[in-house]
């Protein structure tokens, strides 16, 4: 992908609406806008809204980002017309006339990188926000903004380098090659990384949400549950057993937790081949979840609890206690055309997320990758420190740390590969 073109995309989603964008950004962001525009000045003020006429097209509003000071780092112009589809790509079609190229995925917000403007995790960060289902997931990925996730890691990227240097001299004096653990202090580091990763736990519940797999006998009411925690008659409900034939996944709020529900075929010996391949499905959606809900009739005595894998975080849900109490049951009783038990049942759902993770209170928001790099770091720093070691060859010890820098400096997007950078901004939509 080329650096030195201008590039031009849609920047608001296609569909009617208040304003629609078009954002240009290149050495020739200027020269095209004045084209676009018929303007004559020679240079565009920045950061002044100016109003003008796309001709044959719209009344527009649009501002000049001079470069540096843009999102790109380059120069940058914003247009807005009024919101709609065929507006806004004929702005974007006469702006590839006039000597753009339109832009690929995420291509504004690479060349932001790749001009210094911010480093991986703010980039990450961004496509978490957009994401963000909640507002407390969009609270914790965009407490990250201001970059104190990126000081953290660079300073400890930092100390390790200077670890290093140490290492490094010491090789030069043969005399010297074994090396006291114990001096390097690494224990405090591995656990500044640790805390991270578990916080990161958190971040990741927070902005990704989790998957709830309702499943149970036919007939239960493992649709009806599904609607009240939704608050909305999506799944059909009967009193016909086997109602429910294939898996129906809906995204819900859990105390602010994403959580996606996923409603299940009731799990018996199916009588046709429909009703079959949806048990199977079924099954399949208990291995895929986070946390299985097992709904259970009190009406029906001994209840048939289907084979939930062991360590399987698992919640038993007896419904129908209208109908008849239940005394010794062991889980959280609901009766869900009454709304009886649910507060109870969502406290338990998110009780049961959040046992799974230690949570600080604090969520840093982490991609996958960025997760797996921060653990590869903390993992050959482990290498070194074992307590059973107390002293090992420098120049092992000085490769070990290599690792952990380059892993760290692989989150922060200071050493990482073009095919890597390629993968994280295709993420993005075109225009952002
Ligand atoms: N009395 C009572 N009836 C309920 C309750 N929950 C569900 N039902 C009824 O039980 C029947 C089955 O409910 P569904 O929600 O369709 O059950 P399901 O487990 O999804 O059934 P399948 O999709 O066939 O596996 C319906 O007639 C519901 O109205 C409850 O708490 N109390
Ligand atoms: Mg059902």
């Amino acid at each position: 992908m080329l650096l030195n073109d201008t590039i031009a995309a849609i920047a608001t989603p296609l569909g009617a609406g208040g304003v629609g964008m078009v954002r240009i950004s290149g050495e020739k962001a200027q020269e095209i806008t004045k084209k676009l525009l018929k303007i004559k000045k020679n240079h565009l003020k920045p950061r002044l809204m100016r109003h003008g006429f796309i001709k044959n097209i719209d009344e527009v509003l649009f501002v000049y980002y001079k470069a540096p000071k843009s999102y790109t780092g380059e120069d940058v112009v914003e247009i807005m017309g009024h919101g709609g589809i065929t507006i806004v790509k004929q702005i974007l079609a006469r702006a590839v006339d006039c000597g753009a190229r339109q832009a690929e995925r995420g291509e504004f917000t690479k060349r932001a990188f790749l001009n210094g403007k911010m480093d991986l995790i703010k980039a990450e960060t961004i496509i978490s926000m957009i994401q963000a289902k909640t507002k407390e997931g969009l609270r914790a990925a965009s407490g990250q903004l201001e970059g104190g996730l990126s000081d953290k890691i660079n300073e400890i990227r930092g100390k390790l380098m200077e670890k290093l240097e140490k290492i490094e001299a010491a090789i030069d004096f043969p005399g010297d090659l074994i090396l006291k653990m114990g001096e390097l202090k690494i224990e405090g580091i591995v656990r500044e990384i640790e805390g991270m990763i578990s916080s990161a736990e958190l971040g990741k519940i927070t902005t990704e949400g989790v998957k709830i797999a309702i499943v149970g006998e036919p007939n239960v009411g493992k649709s009806s549950i599904l609607n009240v925690l939704l608050k909305e008659s999506r799944a059909i409900v009967s009193a016909i057993p086997g109602t429910t034939r294939d898996t129906l996944a809906e995204w819900a709020n859990i105390n602010g937790v994403p959580v996606m529900l996923v409603d299940t075929a009731g799990i018996r010996k199916g009588k046709d081949e429909v009703e079959r391949e949806g048990i199977k499905r079924a099954i399949k959606s208990i291995d895929e979840a986070d946390v299985v809900l097992q709904i259970i009739d009190v009406t029906r005595g001994k209840a048939n609890k289907c084979e939930i894998p062991e360590g399987k975080p698992l919640i038993r849900v007896y419904n129908k206690v209208d109908l008849k109490d239940c005394k010794k049951c062991d889980g959280i009783k609901t009766s869900a055309i009454n709304n009886i038990g649910i507060d109870a049942l969502e406290k338990e759902i998110y009780h049961k997320i959040m046992s799974g993770i230690r949570n600080n209170g604090e969520a840093v928001v982490l991609s996958e990758r960025q997760r797996q790099k921060l653990i590869m770091a903390k993992e050959s720093l482990q290498k070194m420190g074992g307590s059973d070691r107390i002293s090992m060859e420098a120049s092992l010890i000085a490769l070990e740390l290599k690792e952990a820098i380059i892993a760290l400096g692989e989150i922060t997007g200071k050493e990482v590969s073009e095919q890597v950078i390629n993968n994280i901004f295709s993420k993005f939509c075109v225009g952002k």
